[in-house]
């Protein structure tokens, strides 16, 4: 039974294009929220082509790496045939960051899924960062006006990290929730274009 989250709703993801950037730091509970995440943009139908992920050293980074990522998608859909890429305007030495894989669709994102797991430690690094990224995600969500999923888990210890990764018995993986938000989203955005 699912007596806590939003009821899922089912929405058809195909031909969408999603971008996710998630943090390196904890990474056993970043691994199957990703994985969660996912899951849940294939079953709805989006093709594995059209999702982008990219990471972060830390939550702190994901703000300005949601921005400029979303940035460069567009970039790259305005200018596309003329030869420059996103990659470029990133100033990627190795990969355009928003390579377009086969079968991939041209367009900016339609949503973008930020992961990050800050876990409270001993001084106030975790309020400040807590704060800091909620607001830049709220921001760039707001500024861009594409819907940016807030997949990041400001929690007190390991074991509630753990509770929300479905990784303990029982336990959900919000990281699925992420992933139908992201898709409910970015349909219901197009509509109210
Ligand atoms: C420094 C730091 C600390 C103490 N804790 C976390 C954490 O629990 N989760 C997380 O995603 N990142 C943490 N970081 C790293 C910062 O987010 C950031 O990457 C560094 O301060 C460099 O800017």
């Amino acid at each position: 039974m699912h007596n806590k989250g939003p009821i899922p709703q089912l929405h058809d993801g195909s031909g969408l294009r999603i971008g996710i950037v998630h943090a390196r730091w904890n990474e056993t509970i970043i691994e199957p929220l990703l994985a969660g995440t996912k899951a849940k943009l294939l079953e709805s139908g989006v093709s594995e082509a059209n999702i982008v992920v990219q990471t972060v050293p830390g939550s702190w980074e994901l703000p300005i790496a949601v921005q400029r990522l979303y940035s460069a998608s567009q970039v790259q859909s305005s200018s596309a045939g003329s030869g420059s890429t996103a990659g470029d305007l990133l100033g990627s030495s190795t990969t355009d960051l928003t390579s377009l894989a086969a079968g991939a669709s041209t367009g900016p994102f339609d949503a973008l899924v930020a992961i990050g797991v800050l876990i409270k430690g001993e001084t106030m690094h975790f309020e400040y960062i807590s704060e800091s990224v909620s607001q830049g995600l709220m921001r760039v969500s707001l500024d861009t006006g594409v819907p940016v999923i807030f997949g990041v888990l400001t929690v007190l210890n390991d074991d509630q990290a753990r509770a929300r990764a479905g990784i303990l018995d029982g336990s959900h993986n919000h990281g699925e929730d992420w992933g139908l938000a992201a898709v409910e989203m970015a349909v219901k955005r197009k509509s109210w274009a």
